[in-house]
């Protein structure tokens, strides 16, 4: 750790302050160079025992940059990982206020829940299907409170890695049973496709983003408990949206979700 426990309150209250008031920030490593990943993921920690002192719930947790598309899009190399809060939570057809977030932009994901813990080091695609009770598309919907979504690891991960809104919805399928790498979804915003792809796109097979997450989890010495929902990462560049936009997510054999921003 290269920041005191101070610093490190200070940049979690700042950060979650833009969140919650929608505002945006420059980069925070602009200020601080030096600090390091146990700084970045205490900063993300810190910002979530804020919302639980104040009565949230974690509903999650999240893997992002797990595509190469993202990877690209945003000119970063390695996968990262966040929580989801209570309020992220968005009902299937339910609308979100654009008024409430910064820049947001709409991912096509693969949701994982679990029916046992996970528990790295040593966790592979193996381990995670046999422990995947279903899965669900999802649409992410992220929100990086860096000023043009300019942003290099660390700071992302101190920002609970842009999380904001999520969907879930359409039908749960058997992961053992689908064929998740060649499992393609169409994004559609406005009735238009705007993104396509494959679950290959995340890291060769999206069980593969949840067992990273386990193997990270578990060099802190915890793990994912059985019940827990979790995405996988964006299968392609993120679509930006503005107030009256429609988006809708289908996913093979698992059905559609949709949401609108007013
Ligand atoms: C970081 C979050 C990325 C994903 O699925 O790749 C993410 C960002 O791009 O702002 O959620
Ligand atoms: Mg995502």
């Amino acid at each position: 750790m290269k920041l005191d426990s101070q610093t490190i309150a200070k940049l979690a209250q700042h950060l979650e302050a833009c969140e919650l008031e929608a505002r945006d920030t420059t980069k925070i490593t602009d200020e601080y160079p030096d600090m390091d990943w146990d700084d970045a993921y205490a900063i993300q920690d810190e910002i979530r025992r804020r919302k639980v002192s104040r009565g949230n719930r974690i509903v999650g947790l999240k893997a992002g940059l797990t595509s190469h598309a993202k990877m690209k899009q945003m000119g970063v190399e390695t996968p990262v990982f966040g929580f989801l809060a209570d309020y992220f939570s968005v009902p299937e057809g339910g609308s979100i206020k654009t008024s409430e977030l910064i820049h947001p932009k709409v991912e096509p994901e693969i949701a994982f829940v679990t029916k046992a813990p996970l528990r790295g080091p040593g966790c592979h695609v193996g381990s995670v299907l046999a422990a995947t009770d279903f899965v669900i598309p999802a649409i992410e919907v992220i929100d990086s409170r860096y000023r043009d979504f300019k942003f290099d690891l660390k700071s992302v991960v101190a920002d609970n890695c842009s999380s904001s809104r999520f969907v879930v919805g359409g039908a749960m399928g058997d992961a053992s049973a689908l064929d998740l790498r060649t499992l393609g979804v169409v994004l559609e915003k406005n009735g238009v496709p705007v993104a396509f792809g494959a679950g290959a796109a995340v890291l060769g097979h999206p069980a593969s983003a949840i067992a990273m997450l386990a193997n990270v989890l578990g060099a802190r010495g915890e793990e994912i408990p059985a019940g827990t929902l979790i995405l996988s990462g964006g299968i392609t560049e993120a679509v930006a949206v503005a107030p009256g936009d429609a988006v809708t997510l289908k996913a093979q054999g698992l059905g559609s979700v949709s949401i609108r921003f007013e």
